[in-house]
């Protein structure tokens, strides 16, 4: 299929001119709209407008430009069927081989927060008319909607003397649907936002593929990452300074961690993540102090963690960091001496995101099941101490209420079931993803005293802590465990139909407990 007539209409006319340029070169007949045309031209490359072979003007502000049976009979018309080559003689279509168009910049659009009517005006009809046929056709006609394609396509043409391969158009073709397909989901999306549907009747998930890994979660299993067009700074935006690609666990991971070290934004904090779950988490006066606190709380399971800042990386914490073995940092930045002494380290992953995400911010999450997705909001609640409601005969001290704050955010992050442990800023025990609550009490506790001994401490690091639990205490047992513990106050939901006894049981305790009324159940 030998390319001999092409239209050309495209927003982003990033590249044009060197694609028409070659185009032109090879004699192909160029067919453009009014501002691709203007483009062109203006470049001193030969081009037709589409009106003119239309005999049809571009109308109601170019909202009817290429709807046209000239246009669309010559990308859908089958060059091998004798009745449509005789519609095309009798109608004077030409045929159009090669189509190039991208769309109206919806999705920028909506991004920089225009209004509804800029908005509407940003959906182009025409265009993925176009793709659609020629994609439809693509036994006759190569479609190209990204100008990323346009080197690919002019190599293919050159080698094969001006036409483009079954296999490109194919590959072209099943791209182009793909585009057509994101580009409506983005606009019903937006109608459900500005609706205030949060779950419409149909929802597609669409995201553009920014790298094929290795393999999945383990290496029998195929993976790859899609970035949506959400905008939240984190693993999708980051920028990759050093080591090697990372692993579909490792950028799951690194997720995690970013996302629990942004819920602290008033002094530096510092997350270490294994399989999705801390194993320390630290707020302190400087970065490097909370790297030390942050790895107090469990040293053995830190080895080959993720370690995620919420400030920028700065040198004497990026020295400390690089004597044990880390698989990745993540940073909303870092510092030039920083970034050179994690050069030494080659096969450490230095990732910086520009910002951290908001933490509060609205937003959806999906998880596949067999057969289907659950969709649900983002878990962006948050509690303070004004919603706090003590219920034991102590209420707990302005630190304690700090302490229980910074481990009930710590829990949110947690997998359940949960209890997080900590003093001063920083947790000191974690019991993650059990399926008895005592059982991640034990656990967290058991951790707490091991880190303990490690560090020739005498008495174990939960002795005067706090405890938090990400749902209510089902039974006084739990309570009695982190009383055991050495904990002087306890978080925890609330709303159990037992509440008295395990309110009787800190009693007993002399333990200051409050309820959130929020649970941070994550499974
Ligand atoms: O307004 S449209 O939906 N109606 C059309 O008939 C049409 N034909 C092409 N938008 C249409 N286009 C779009 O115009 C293309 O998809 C492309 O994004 C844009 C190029 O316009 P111009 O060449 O004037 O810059």
């Amino acid at each position: 299929m030998t390319v001999r007539r092409a239209l050309i209409s495209v927003s982003d006319k990033t590249g044009l001119e060197a694609f028409g340029r070659f185009l032109a070169d090879r004699g192909v007949e160029i067919l453009s709209t009014g501002g691709t045309f203007a483009a062109l031209r203006k470049a001193g490359i030969a081009v037709r407008e589409v009106s003119e072979a239309t005999g049809f003007p571009e109308i109601m502000d170019g909202r009817v430009k290429t709807l046209h049976p000239t246009v669309h009979g010559g990308i859908l018309g089958r060059r091998d069927l004798p009745a449509h080559r005789e519609a095309m003689e009798t109608h004077a279509i030409a045929p159009i081989d090669l189509v190039v168009v991208n769309l109206y910049p919806f999705e920028a659009t909506v991004a920089r927060g225009a209004d509804f009517a800029e908005t509407i005006e940003n959906i182009d009809i025409g265009g993925p008319a176009m793709i659609r046929s020629a994609a439809k056709n693509h036994a006759d006609v190569a479609v190209v909607v990204d100008v990323e394609d346009y080197e690919p396509v002019m190599a293919a043409m050159t080698a094969n003397d001006g036409a483009v391969p079954d296999t490109l158009r194919q590959a072209l073709a099943a791209k182009a649907y793909a585009r057509t397909a994101a580009y409506d989901a983005a606009i019903s999306t937006w109608f459900a936002k500005v609706l205030e549907v949060p779950f419409p009747e149909r929802m597609t998930l669409s995201g553009t593929r920014t790298e094929v890994l290795r393999y999945g979660e383990n290496p029998h299993q195929e993976a790859a990452f899609y970035r949506t067009a959400e905008m939240r700074p984190g693993v999708a935006s980051a920028r990759q300074l050093q080591g090697k690609a990372l692993s579909y666990n490792n950028l799951n991971d690194t997720d995690a961690a970013f996302e629990l070290v942004a819920e602290f934004d008033s002094r530096p904090a510092i997350a270490i993540i294994k399989h999705a779950n801390p194993c320390g988490v630290a707020q302190a006066e400087s970065l490097s102090a909370a790297w030390d606190a942050a790895l107090a709380c469990d040293p053995v399971s830190a080895f080959g963690g993720i370690v995620a800042l919420n400030r920028s990386l700065d040198a004497a914490t990026a020295e400390k960091i690089a004597t044990i073995f880390t698989e990745v940092i993540v940073a909303p930045d870092a510092d030039a001496a920083a970034q050179e002494i994690l050069a030494r380290k080659k096969n450490l992953r230095l990732l910086l995101t520009g910002g951290m995400p908001d933490p509060l911010a609205p937003g959806l999450t999906w998880k596949a099941l067999a057969g289907g997705f659950l969709v649900q909001s983002r878990d962006n609640g948050r509690i303070e101490a004004a919603g706090l409601q003590a219920v034991t005969k102590r209420a707990p001290t302005a630190a304690e209420i700090e302490d229980l704050l910074f481990a009930f955010r710590v829990a949110k992050h947690v997998k359940s079931n949960t209890i997080v442990y900590a003093k001063g800023g920083a947790t000191v025990g974690i019991g993650a993803g059990q399926m008895s609550r005592v059982d991640a009490a034990r656990i967290a506790q058991r951790k707490a005293a091991d880190a303990a001994a490690a560090a020739g401490l005498a008495a174990p690091m939960t002795q005067g802590s706090v405890a938090a639990s990400d749902a209510f205490f089902p039974f006084a047992d739990g309570l009695e465990v982190v009383a055991e513990a050495g904990v002087t106050a306890v978080i925890q939901p609330g709303g159990s139909v037992r509440d008295q006894e395990v309110i009787d049981a800190a009693d007993a305790a002399g333990i200051a407990m409050v309820f959130t009324g929020m649970r941070h159940f994550r499974h």
